[in-house]
Formats: structure tokens, sequence, C-alpha cells
């Protein structure tokens, strides 16, 4: 299939790994777990706004500063963007479920800037979405943050601000980090913990025809209309020519160093803004344990996995394949591109080796309770569809998305009933594929393109080409909660609605 999306200029990027220098930057190889002391805070800037100023001034657990950072992303090669606390991903924050915590952040660019706790169950004057009511931050000013995070899990943290047609804006920058909760359950034996974002960098509009590795075109497509209109051609496109994982393209940073015998825990996140990913592990599988940081029923091995803008995976690879591999992309331009990390194990020393993954499919619904021991699911008490649709060229040199045939805003038509189950069918009637995110919200699959599913909780899913997904959401968050495609410019034009209580 040939779209806008995704396309790679493979001169020059085939030969990015070779070109790799051997610089040793410990950003993808150590366990990345920066204890909450070294991002403790200084207190005598004043409080942006009394609203989320705490009662007391002491000392934040995490600190964020918002600023300009160069990243060199392949050697030589710096990304001029917008981080947290200069790097990318920003600084782990870990915290205990159950447990308040308290978060300045100091916003040094010159735009208002919002931060999105992607996952947890947050009130919405804090969620981060402007859409919500959370306040921006405005330019130079600070703000303080305290809650109580729920649920435990991978969560992440990233800017949600518009970028509309600025590339060097929202997502497209380096605002992104990871943010987990620890429970007190045990998470399993494991020897490393890695956290792995995948990235894209420097994106470019374009009106080209590209390649694309989506392929999630072979599906049944339900949602495809009988006539397909192509009375209009499509606006721009983002996209981009620079990957990585975390801050460094394929080659660029360190290996991930193992020891045969090992088990390692990944947990992965696509921190991208642009287009879903397939990675892999040639000569290894990935036990898969959580889908957004939500324990599966039914834990069980891949070989791809597949994560949309937003998605999380946590997953173990038992390491028993000694050698020198490469974690990435299966789509080779993309990979020749810098999505990837080279596995070393001790004692190996050669090429880093790869091979196609032929036949595998990313399906989430073999992660739900087989049907057998499904437990039954109480029928809804409302049912909310949802079309999503296109128009090529609506905004302008962009095209438009809507939902329910409006772009966002709607006129409040998005209402649930507090303690009621809400099913919400999503019908894509387009030939992009969707990750779309519910803020502050957890909702069950329970239909993949017609695949039955149980007990698969997420609060991002990917709706696959003239694909549909239905999902069943329980109202038990009071106030606004954002919805929207987490593909950024789907977002900036009008692919977005906002659901609020009865
Ligand atoms: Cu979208």
């Amino acid at each position: 299939m040939i779209k806008r999306r995704d396309f790679v200029t493979c001169a020059g990027a085939a030969t990015l790994y070779q070109a790799a220098s051997p610089k040793l930057l410990a950003q993808t190889a150590a366990p990345a777990a920066p204890p909450p002391a070294s991002a403790s805070a200084s207190t005598t800037m004043p409080m942006a706004s009394a609203a989320e100023a705490g009662t007391a001034a002491g000392p934040a657990d995490f600190t964020l500063h918002i600023a300009p950072a160069a990243l060199e992303v392949a050697p030589s090669h710096f990304v001029s963007t917008t981080a947290y606390n200069g790097s990318a991903p920003g600084p782990l924050l870990r915290m205990r479920e159950g447990k308040p915590v308290t978060i300045d952040v100091i916003n040094d660019t010159d735009a208002a800037e919002l931060v999105h706790w992607h996952g947890l169950y947050l009130p919405p004057e804090i969620d981060g979405s402007e859409e919500e009511g959370t306040p921006p931050i405005p330019p130079g000013a600070r703000r303080r943050y305290q809650f109580t995070p729920r649920p435990a899990g991978s969560r992440w943290y990233h800017t949600h601000a518009m970028a509309v047609g600025d590339l060097h804006r929202s997502t497209y920058t380096a605002q992104f980090g990871f943010l987990m909760v620890d429970s007190g359950s045990n998470p399993g034996r494991y020897d490393q913990e890695l956290f792995l974002a995948l990235r894209e960098w420097e994106p470019f509009y374009t009106d080209q025809p590209m390649d694309t590795d989506d392929v999630d075109v072979l599906g049944p497509q339900p949602e495809r209309p009988a006539v397909l209109n192509t009375s209009r051609s499509g606006g721009l496109e983002a996209n981009s020519q620079l990957f990585s994982v975390n801050d460094k393209a394929l080659g660029a940073g360190e290996p991930i160093r193992v020891r045969e015998g090992t088990r390692l825990l990944l947990h992965l996140l696509n921190a991208g803004a642009i287009e879903n990913r397939t990675i892999a592990l040639p000569g290894h599988e990935f036990h898969v344990l959580a889908l957004d940081g939500n324990p599966v029923p039914t834990p069980r091995a891949v070989k791809v996995l597949t994560l949309g803008p937003g998605e999380r995976v946590d997953a173990y690879v038992e390491m028993n394949r000694p050698g020198v591999w490469i974690l990435g992309s299966t789509f080779d331009p993309l990979r020749r591109a810098g999505l990837g990390v080279v596995v070393e194990y001790a004692n190996h020393h050669r090429e880093p080796r790869w091979e196609a993954q032929p036949g595998e499919q990313w399906d989430y619904t073999v992660f739900g309770d087989p049907a057998s021991a499904a437990p039954g699911r109480p029928p809804p008490d409302h049912t909310i569809e949802m079309v999503f649709e296109q128009v090529p060229s609506g905004a302008g040199q962009f095209d438009l998305w809507t939902v329910n045939g409006k772009p966002y805003p709607h006129q409040g038509e998005l209402a649930l009933e507090q303690g009621k189950r809400h099913r919400l069918i999503f019908r894509n009637r387009t030939d992009d594929s969707h990750p779309v995110h519910l803020h502050r919200h957890r909702f069950e699959l329970v239909d993949v393109n017609g695949k039955p599913s149980s007990g698969i909780l997420k609060d991002t899913v990917i709706v696959p080409v003239y694909g549909r997904v239905t999902v069943d959401v329980v109202a038990d968050q009071p106030g606004l909660s954002l919805f929207h495609c987490h593909i950024q410019q789907h977002m900036d034009f009008g692919f977005k609605a906002l659901f609020r209580y009865a």
C-alpha cells in the first residue's frame, strides 16, 4: 500500500549503523532508574498558580524543567528540540500506588505548555488537557502538581500542547518520559529492567506518496465503504527520516548488554507522534505481561509487537540465543533509518544480526481471557457509536478529521452516566489506522474487527484501517475527559471529543 506516511529515504540512512561512532552513552543500556532524590527541587521560584500550589513549601519529589535541548541522535547529528531535564526520555518518575507525590514543572520555554500524565486517574484540573480545564503553564512559570498515583502500572507523561502546523511543538518534540506506578505485588523475576521508547525526529510535511509499514490493511475492514470517495486529493502529512530508540538511532548508542540465561524486562513505549511501529528481536520472543501497564489475563510469547503512539507493552525476554542482535523495526527502511538498538551478549562481538519476521501479526485478543474462562460481562447500560472520517484537504493544506461528522468541538453530545457501563463502538471509515486514547479512564476491549475479547484493559487502542473496535468503559471518574487520536496531526485537525458526566 502506498501512503504518504512512513516514507523513508534510504540514501544515507542505510549506512547509519556502520557509520556509528563507538561513543558510549549509557542512556539505552543502563537500567533507567534515577532515584527521586536526584530530581529534587529548589522551591524559591514563585508558584505559577495558587490553585495548584502545595500547602507546604517543601521540596518536590520530582522536578521537570521544560527547556530547549540538543540531542545527539546520530553521530554528530544534533536534533534541536524541547525536552524534560535535557534528555529523551525525561527522568523516570517512579512512584508507589496510593502514596501522594509532588511534582514541580518549570516551563523554561517561550510558549505555554501542558504536561499530561497518561494513564493515571487524575482530576481534570491537573490531568494535563486544556480541553478538560487544566490551566496551561505560562512561559517562564512554575507549577506544582500534587496527586495520589493510581492505578499501578506503566504510565507515561508527555506534552499535551497543540502543534497544529508547527512541527517544533507538542509531541513532535522530546517532551516525554516514563512514569511507573509500582504496586505492592511481585512483578515476577527478572535480572535487568529497561525502558525503551520508540521515536522519530525532525519531522517534515510532504505531499508525496510514500511507503508504509502499516500491516493492518490486511484486516477484514468491516467499515470500508462500498464506494470510496476519491473526489479530492489529500493534504500534507507529517513524516520523518530519522528514528531512534530513546535518544539514539540504531548503532549510535551503547548496545544493551546481556548475559546468557538472564531475563530482560522491557517497558516499551511508542512516544512518537506519527505512526504505529512494529518491532522484533530476532531469535527471541517477547513474553507479554501487560498492555498499557495493565496485566493481561493470558500472558504469552509473541515474535512481534506493534505499538501505536501512546501505547505501552511490558514484556520479558529470555536471553537464550547468544550473539549480537538488533531489536528494531520489522520494516527495513525504518530500521535502517535508526529505529532499533543493538542487543549484545557478553563475550560476543560481531556485526549485529537482523532476520526478517514473516508471518506473525500483532493481535491484542490473544492476550485476553480464553472464551471458556471468560467471566460473564454485564450488558452495557448505554451504547455510544463513534464514526471516524477524513475530509481530504478539509483544513486548508491539511486533512480534517471528524468524529460523528464533526471536528472538535462537539455540542456536548458524548455524555456518560456515573457508575454505568458504556459500550463505545469505534468505526474507522478512513484508510489510516488510529490509536485512540481516552483520558482519565481505562476501557476493556470487547471486540476487535470481529474477534471477541475479554479482560484486556487499555487506555489507548489502535482502530485498524477501515476497522471496528468495541470497548466498554465504566464511568467512574467524574469530570470532563478528552478522547482523541494520538497521532498528533489528526488530533490537531479535528480528531478529538470530550466526554462529560451527565
Ligand atoms: Cu488518527
